[in-house]
Protein backbone atom coordinates (compact mmCIF):
# COMPACT_ATOMS: atom_id res chain seq x y z
CA UNK A 1 0.00 0.00 0.00
CA UNK A 2 2.75 2.55 1.04
CA UNK A 3 4.55 1.64 -2.20
CA UNK A 4 1.61 2.59 -4.10
CA UNK A 5 0.67 5.93 -2.36
CA UNK A 6 4.58 6.67 -2.94
CA UNK A 7 3.98 5.86 -6.86
CA UNK A 8 0.98 7.77 -7.20
CA UNK A 9 2.72 10.54 -5.55
CA UNK A 10 5.67 10.00 -7.89
CA UNK A 11 3.55 9.92 -10.63
CA UNK A 12 1.57 13.31 -9.92
CA UNK A 13 4.80 15.17 -9.13
CA UNK A 14 6.34 14.00 -12.69
CA UNK A 15 3.04 15.09 -14.16
CA UNK A 16 3.33 18.40 -12.47
CA UNK A 17 7.11 18.95 -13.70
CA UNK A 18 6.24 17.42 -17.44
CA UNK A 19 3.28 20.53 -17.16
CA UNK A 20 5.61 23.10 -16.13
CA UNK A 21 8.03 22.05 -18.97
CA UNK A 22 5.55 22.34 -21.32
CA UNK A 23 4.63 25.47 -19.89
CA UNK A 24 8.07 26.94 -20.21
CA UNK A 25 8.39 25.90 -23.23
CA UNK A 26 5.51 27.64 -25.21
CA UNK A 27 6.83 30.96 -23.02
CA UNK A 28 9.96 30.42 -25.28
CA UNK A 29 8.18 29.40 -28.26
CA UNK A 30 7.19 32.93 -29.68
CA UNK A 31 6.54 32.90 -33.20
CA UNK A 32 8.67 35.49 -35.28
CA UNK A 33 6.66 38.68 -35.69
CA UNK A 34 6.14 39.40 -39.39
CA UNK A 35 6.96 42.57 -40.26
CA UNK A 36 10.06 43.92 -39.91
CA UNK A 37 10.36 47.98 -38.13
CA UNK A 38 13.44 49.36 -39.41
CA UNK A 39 13.81 53.49 -39.00
CA UNK A 40 15.25 55.19 -41.95
CA UNK A 41 18.58 56.40 -40.83
CA UNK A 42 20.05 53.33 -38.94
CA UNK A 43 23.98 51.93 -39.14
CA UNK A 44 25.81 49.84 -37.11
CA UNK A 45 28.32 51.05 -34.44
CA UNK A 46 31.73 50.61 -35.79
CA UNK A 47 34.29 48.83 -33.13
CA UNK A 48 31.15 47.63 -31.13
CA UNK A 49 31.02 43.41 -32.15
CA UNK A 50 30.83 41.78 -28.41
CA UNK A 51 28.10 43.43 -27.25
CA UNK A 52 26.10 46.50 -25.67
CA UNK A 53 23.97 44.93 -23.15
CA UNK A 54 23.07 48.22 -21.35
CA UNK A 55 23.20 51.81 -22.13
CA UNK A 56 22.76 55.22 -20.08
CA UNK A 57 23.02 58.63 -21.72
CA UNK A 58 23.59 61.84 -19.76
CA UNK A 59 21.32 64.67 -20.13
CA UNK A 60 24.54 66.45 -21.81
CA UNK A 61 24.22 63.33 -24.76
CA UNK A 62 27.05 61.10 -23.93
CA UNK A 63 26.54 57.64 -23.98
CA UNK A 64 27.56 54.85 -21.64
CA UNK A 65 28.01 51.39 -23.30
CA UNK A 66 28.52 48.30 -21.57
CA UNK A 67 29.98 45.76 -23.71
CA UNK A 68 31.70 42.01 -23.41
CA UNK A 69 28.72 40.46 -21.08
CA UNK A 70 29.76 36.76 -19.95
CA UNK A 71 26.55 35.15 -19.11
CA UNK A 72 25.70 31.69 -18.17
CA UNK A 73 23.85 30.08 -21.47
CA UNK A 74 24.21 33.04 -23.37
CA UNK A 75 26.55 33.01 -26.77
CA UNK A 76 29.60 35.13 -26.49
CA UNK A 77 31.87 35.86 -29.77
CA UNK A 78 34.77 36.59 -27.64
CA UNK A 79 34.85 34.53 -23.87
CA UNK A 80 38.79 35.74 -23.56
CA UNK A 81 38.61 39.23 -24.08
CA UNK A 82 37.87 41.43 -20.91
CA UNK A 83 34.85 43.79 -21.10
CA UNK A 84 34.86 47.35 -21.69
CA UNK A 85 32.73 50.12 -21.55
CA UNK A 86 32.60 52.47 -24.36
CA UNK A 87 31.06 55.87 -24.93
CA UNK A 88 29.74 57.72 -27.94
CA UNK A 89 28.26 61.49 -28.08
CA UNK A 90 25.59 61.67 -29.99
CA UNK A 91 25.78 65.53 -30.26
CA UNK A 92 28.20 65.00 -32.80
CA UNK A 93 27.20 64.38 -36.72
CA UNK A 94 28.85 60.58 -36.73
CA UNK A 95 29.46 59.73 -33.67
CA UNK A 96 31.90 57.21 -32.65
CA UNK A 97 32.07 54.90 -30.23
CA UNK A 98 35.31 55.20 -27.87
CA UNK A 99 36.52 52.02 -25.40
CA UNK A 100 37.51 54.18 -22.10
CA UNK A 101 40.52 53.94 -20.39
CA UNK A 102 40.31 52.64 -16.23
CA UNK A 103 42.53 53.45 -14.28
CA UNK A 104 45.19 51.45 -12.22
CA UNK A 105 43.98 49.32 -9.53
CA UNK A 106 41.40 47.52 -10.87
CA UNK A 107 41.35 44.16 -11.91
CA UNK A 108 40.40 44.85 -15.95
CA UNK A 109 40.96 41.19 -16.52
CA UNK A 110 37.89 40.22 -14.80
CA UNK A 111 36.10 42.96 -15.79
CA UNK A 112 32.39 41.66 -17.12
CA UNK A 113 30.15 44.57 -17.52
CA UNK A 114 26.17 43.97 -17.28
CA UNK A 115 23.48 46.72 -16.07
CA UNK A 116 24.52 50.49 -15.91
CA UNK A 117 23.28 53.78 -14.19
CA UNK A 118 24.97 57.04 -13.94
CA UNK A 119 24.44 59.69 -11.32
CA UNK A 120 25.38 63.22 -11.53
CA UNK A 121 26.41 64.45 -8.05
CA UNK A 122 25.74 68.29 -7.10
CA UNK A 123 28.98 69.54 -8.01
CA UNK A 124 28.34 67.95 -11.37
CA UNK A 125 30.78 64.87 -10.64
CA UNK A 126 29.77 61.99 -13.11
CA UNK A 127 29.29 58.70 -11.78
CA UNK A 128 28.95 55.37 -13.32
CA UNK A 129 27.55 52.37 -11.80
CA UNK A 130 28.22 49.21 -13.05
CA UNK A 131 27.23 45.47 -12.33
CA UNK A 132 30.04 43.29 -12.31
CA UNK A 133 30.75 39.36 -12.86
CA UNK A 134 34.09 38.94 -11.65
CA UNK A 135 34.52 34.98 -11.70
CA UNK A 136 30.55 35.02 -12.24
CA UNK A 137 30.04 36.60 -8.90
CA UNK A 138 28.07 39.90 -8.57
CA UNK A 139 29.34 43.27 -7.47
CA UNK A 140 28.66 46.48 -8.10
CA UNK A 141 31.45 48.82 -9.42
CA UNK A 142 31.83 52.58 -8.63
CA UNK A 143 33.06 54.87 -11.42
CA UNK A 144 34.67 58.23 -11.71
CA UNK A 145 34.04 59.78 -15.38
CA UNK A 146 36.82 62.08 -16.08
CA UNK A 147 35.47 63.68 -19.90
CA UNK A 148 38.92 65.64 -20.46
CA UNK A 149 41.16 62.38 -20.10
CA UNK A 150 37.75 60.04 -21.45
CA UNK A 151 38.25 57.69 -18.35
CA UNK A 152 37.10 56.11 -15.56
CA UNK A 153 38.79 56.12 -12.15
CA UNK A 154 37.32 53.03 -10.22
CA UNK A 155 36.37 54.29 -6.70
CA UNK A 156 35.01 51.51 -5.17
CA UNK A 157 33.42 47.68 -5.41
CA UNK A 158 30.24 46.91 -3.19
CA UNK A 159 29.85 43.24 -2.58
CA UNK A 160 26.66 41.99 -0.43
CA UNK A 161 25.49 38.88 0.47
CA UNK A 162 22.06 39.89 -1.03
CA UNK A 163 24.06 41.07 -4.29
CA UNK A 164 23.68 38.06 -6.35
CA UNK A 165 22.93 37.27 -9.96
CA UNK A 166 22.64 40.96 -10.23
CA UNK A 167 20.77 42.05 -13.51
CA UNK A 168 20.73 45.89 -13.60
CA UNK A 169 20.61 48.31 -11.22
CA UNK A 170 19.57 52.57 -11.25
CA UNK A 171 21.17 55.01 -9.12
CA UNK A 172 19.05 57.20 -6.69
CA UNK A 173 22.28 58.90 -4.64
CA UNK A 174 25.68 58.49 -3.53
CA UNK A 175 25.89 55.15 -3.17
CA UNK A 176 22.32 54.48 -2.60
CA UNK A 177 20.72 51.87 -5.50
CA UNK A 178 18.16 49.76 -6.51
CA UNK A 179 19.25 46.67 -7.84
CA UNK A 180 17.42 43.39 -9.81
CA UNK A 181 17.98 39.96 -9.18
CA UNK A 182 17.66 37.68 -12.49
CA UNK A 183 18.21 34.43 -10.36
CA UNK A 184 18.03 32.70 -7.09
CA UNK A 185 21.10 29.83 -7.98
CA UNK A 186 24.18 30.76 -9.51
CA UNK A 187 24.83 27.38 -11.67
CA UNK A 188 23.32 27.97 -15.32
CA UNK A 189 21.91 24.19 -14.90
CA UNK A 190 19.54 25.41 -11.54
CA UNK A 191 19.05 27.99 -12.84
CA UNK A 192 17.33 26.73 -16.16
CA UNK A 193 15.78 24.13 -13.59
CA UNK A 194 14.56 27.35 -11.72
CA UNK A 195 13.19 28.86 -14.77
CA UNK A 196 11.51 25.57 -16.20
CA UNK A 197 9.51 25.28 -12.13
CA UNK A 198 8.42 28.78 -12.56
CA UNK A 199 9.65 29.51 -9.28
CA UNK A 200 9.67 33.21 -8.39
CA UNK A 201 12.16 33.53 -6.21
CA UNK A 202 14.25 36.67 -7.47
CA UNK A 203 13.59 40.31 -6.22
CA UNK A 204 14.60 44.11 -6.13
CA UNK A 205 17.21 45.10 -3.61
CA UNK A 206 17.30 48.38 -2.23
CA UNK A 207 20.98 49.64 -1.05
CA UNK A 208 22.40 52.50 0.28
CA UNK A 209 25.54 52.77 3.33
CA UNK A 210 22.77 52.29 6.17
CA UNK A 211 20.47 49.82 4.80
CA UNK A 212 20.00 47.11 2.49
CA UNK A 213 17.02 45.40 1.67
CA UNK A 214 14.53 43.39 -0.36
CA UNK A 215 11.66 46.00 -1.04
CA UNK A 216 9.93 44.02 -3.96
CA UNK A 217 9.90 39.94 -4.43
CA UNK A 218 8.00 37.50 -6.15
CA UNK A 219 9.60 37.83 -9.60
CA UNK A 220 10.36 35.36 -12.17
CA UNK A 221 13.48 36.79 -13.40
CA UNK A 222 13.87 40.40 -12.33
CA UNK A 223 16.07 42.42 -15.36
CA UNK A 224 16.06 45.23 -16.07
CA UNK A 225 14.78 48.67 -13.74
CA UNK A 226 14.96 52.37 -13.92
CA UNK A 227 12.88 55.43 -12.60
CA UNK A 228 10.50 57.88 -14.43
CA UNK A 229 11.95 60.98 -14.82
CA UNK A 230 10.22 62.52 -11.41
CA UNK A 231 12.06 59.96 -9.40
CA UNK A 232 8.42 58.92 -7.99
CA UNK A 233 8.11 55.34 -10.07
CA UNK A 234 10.22 52.42 -10.40
CA UNK A 235 9.80 50.14 -13.07
CA UNK A 236 10.84 46.31 -13.20
CA UNK A 237 11.18 44.19 -16.10
CA UNK A 238 10.49 40.70 -15.44
CA UNK A 239 11.79 38.90 -18.26
CA UNK A 240 10.12 35.35 -18.47
CA UNK A 241 7.27 36.59 -17.48
CA UNK A 242 7.32 39.12 -20.44
CA UNK A 243 6.02 42.20 -18.36
CA UNK A 244 6.81 45.42 -16.69
CA UNK A 245 6.35 46.04 -12.97
CA UNK A 246 5.14 49.80 -12.40
CA UNK A 247 6.14 50.90 -8.81
CA UNK A 248 5.64 53.82 -6.76
CA UNK A 249 8.65 54.94 -4.70
CA UNK A 250 8.58 55.94 -1.04
CA UNK A 251 11.18 58.20 0.57
CA UNK A 252 12.51 55.32 2.36
CA UNK A 253 13.12 53.05 -0.41
CA UNK A 254 9.88 51.03 0.04
CA UNK A 255 8.23 50.14 -3.22
CA UNK A 256 4.45 49.39 -3.51
CA UNK A 257 3.37 47.94 -6.83
CA UNK A 258 0.84 49.67 -9.09
CA UNK A 259 0.36 47.54 -12.04
CA UNK A 260 1.52 45.36 -14.08
CA UNK A 261 2.41 46.08 -18.09
CA UNK A 262 1.62 42.91 -19.55
CA UNK A 263 3.66 41.67 -23.34
CA UNK A 264 3.77 39.23 -25.37
CA UNK A 265 7.71 39.33 -25.90
CA UNK A 266 11.00 38.63 -23.26
CA UNK A 267 11.90 42.17 -21.63
CA UNK A 268 15.26 43.10 -20.68
CA UNK A 269 16.59 46.63 -20.21
CA UNK A 270 14.47 49.24 -19.94
CA UNK A 271 15.64 53.02 -19.96
CA UNK A 272 13.00 56.48 -20.30
CA UNK A 273 12.48 59.00 -22.79
CA UNK A 274 13.58 62.04 -20.65
CA UNK A 275 11.63 64.07 -23.51
CA UNK A 276 8.01 61.93 -22.92
CA UNK A 277 8.53 60.06 -19.94
CA UNK A 278 8.00 56.81 -22.18
CA UNK A 279 9.48 53.69 -21.68
CA UNK A 280 11.43 51.89 -24.12
CA UNK A 281 12.17 48.29 -23.58
CA UNK A 282 15.00 46.19 -24.89
CA UNK A 283 13.07 43.20 -25.75
CA UNK A 284 14.10 39.17 -27.25
CA UNK A 285 11.54 38.43 -29.40
CA UNK A 286 13.31 34.66 -30.01
CA UNK A 287 14.58 33.80 -26.90
CA UNK A 288 14.86 29.55 -28.01
CA UNK A 289 17.71 31.38 -30.65
CA UNK A 290 19.20 33.06 -28.22
CA UNK A 291 19.20 30.00 -25.76
CA UNK A 292 20.26 27.32 -28.72
CA UNK A 293 22.54 29.95 -30.74
CA UNK A 294 22.65 29.02 -34.63
CA UNK A 295 24.49 31.69 -36.78
CA UNK A 296 22.61 30.65 -39.78
CA UNK A 297 19.32 31.42 -37.89
CA UNK A 298 20.21 34.07 -35.18
CA UNK A 299 17.61 35.78 -32.76
CA UNK A 300 16.43 38.87 -33.71
CA UNK A 301 15.77 42.16 -32.45
CA UNK A 302 12.64 44.36 -30.87
CA UNK A 303 11.92 47.97 -29.09
CA UNK A 304 8.90 48.36 -27.99
CA UNK A 305 7.92 52.41 -26.66
CA UNK A 306 5.20 52.01 -23.82
CA UNK A 307 3.66 55.34 -23.79
CA UNK A 308 1.47 56.97 -20.53
CA UNK A 309 2.69 54.44 -18.74
CA UNK A 310 0.57 55.63 -16.10
CA UNK A 311 -2.96 55.85 -17.46
CA UNK A 312 -5.14 52.87 -17.56
CA UNK A 313 -4.00 51.38 -20.87
CA UNK A 314 -0.82 52.31 -21.84
CA UNK A 315 -0.11 52.43 -25.65
CA UNK A 316 2.39 49.97 -26.93
CA UNK A 317 4.49 50.20 -29.92
CA UNK A 318 7.42 48.93 -32.17
CA UNK A 319 10.06 50.84 -32.85
CA UNK A 320 12.60 48.18 -34.10
CA UNK A 321 11.84 45.01 -35.25
CA UNK A 322 14.23 43.14 -37.19
CA UNK A 323 14.78 38.92 -37.72
CA UNK A 324 18.46 39.19 -36.71
CA UNK A 325 19.57 39.41 -39.92
CA UNK A 326 21.05 42.90 -39.08
CA UNK A 327 21.02 43.09 -34.91
CA UNK A 328 20.79 39.82 -33.27
CA UNK A 329 19.34 39.89 -29.10
CA UNK A 330 18.64 43.47 -28.74
CA UNK A 331 18.49 44.03 -24.43
CA UNK A 332 18.68 47.51 -24.38
CA UNK A 333 17.42 51.18 -26.71
CA UNK A 334 18.06 54.56 -25.28
CA UNK A 335 17.21 58.05 -27.33
CA UNK A 336 18.48 61.84 -26.90
CA UNK A 337 17.08 64.04 -29.19
CA UNK A 338 15.68 62.27 -31.95
CA UNK A 339 18.27 59.86 -32.04
CA UNK A 340 18.09 56.59 -30.77
CA UNK A 341 21.12 53.39 -29.62
CA UNK A 342 20.01 49.91 -29.82
CA UNK A 343 22.36 47.58 -27.69
CA UNK A 344 22.49 43.84 -27.61
CA UNK A 345 23.75 40.87 -25.35
CA UNK A 346 26.40 39.82 -27.20
CA UNK A 347 26.20 40.80 -30.48
CA UNK A 348 26.69 44.90 -32.31
CA UNK A 349 24.61 47.65 -31.28
CA UNK A 350 22.72 50.25 -33.77
CA UNK A 351 22.56 53.97 -34.25
CA UNK A 352 19.69 55.27 -35.81
CA UNK A 353 18.14 58.87 -36.33
CA UNK A 354 14.45 58.76 -35.70
CA1 LIG B 1 20.37 49.95 -16.66
CA1 LIG C 1 19.51 43.00 -18.58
Amino acid sequence: MRKLVALTLLGASLASVWQRFLAFRDKLNISQKEEPVEPQNCHLVEGIEYGSEDIDILPSGLAFISSGLKYPGMPNFAPDEPGKIFLMNLNEQNPRAQALKISDGFDQELFNPHGISTFIDKDYTVYLYVVNHPHMKSTVEIFKFEEQQRSLVHLKTIKHKLLKRVNDIVVLGPEQFYATRDHYFTSFFMSLIEMILDLRWCYVLFYSPREVKVVAKGFNSANGITVSPDQKYVYVADVMAKNIHVMKKHDNGDLTQLKVIQLDTLVDNLTVDPATGDILAGCHPNPLKLLFYNPEDPPGSEVLRIQNVLSEEPGVSTVYANNGSVLQGSSVASVYQGKMLIGTIFHKALYCEL
